[in-house]
């Protein structure tokens, strides 16, 4: 199914200037950029965004690492985007998460694990909403300059 998933390089990646490299790994994967904004995030919506979370002991801490720079907030487009963003990201725990993946390259523990990705396509839904109207979302067919 042609799904849309949201992608957020987090304060880590920003500013270890290693965006470019996640970004490139995602087009190379074959995904669609459809929309991308730099922002740095407001704590109310942040805590709104990680709201499921609300009672973990990390809550905090989490909130107050998204919110300590920018990130770059991001909409990418394929078939079965979710499952294939989070493959190309890796596990939560970047000393945990497969060789190749992002985490395991560029991230440093589950704090700082570089990337932010959708879980299901209805949560994708959802946090694209936080960050984009839908008319900020591209809409054009890549084929065309192949
Ligand atoms: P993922 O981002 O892999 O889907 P979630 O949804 O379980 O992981 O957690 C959301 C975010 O909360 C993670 N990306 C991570 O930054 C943070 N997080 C999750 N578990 C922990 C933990 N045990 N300690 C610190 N931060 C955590």
């Amino acid at each position: 199914m042609m799904e849309k998933t949201c992608v957020i390089i987090k304060p880590d990646g920003v500013c270890k200037k290693v965006s470019g490299d996640i970004i490139k790994k995602f087009d190379g994967e074959g995904l669609k950029l459809v929309a991308v904004r730099m922002i740095k995030p407001e704590k109310q919506v942040m805590e709104n965004f990680y709201s499921v979370h609300k009672d973990r002991e990390f809550f905090k801490p989490l909130v107050d690492f998204v919110c300590s720079a920018p990130v770059i907030v991001m909409v990418w487009e394929d078939e079965n985007a979710v499952a294939k963003v989070r493959g190309i990201v890796g596990s939560t725990n970047s000393k945990e998460a497969a060789d190749g993946t992002l985490r395991n390259i560029f991230g440093t523990d589950n704090r700082r694990n570089v990337v932010h990705a959708s879980d299901s396509a209805e949560n994708a839904q959802k946090e694209i909403a936080f960050f984009f109207k839908p008319e900020e979302i591209a809409q054009y067919d890549y084929n065309d300059w192949q």
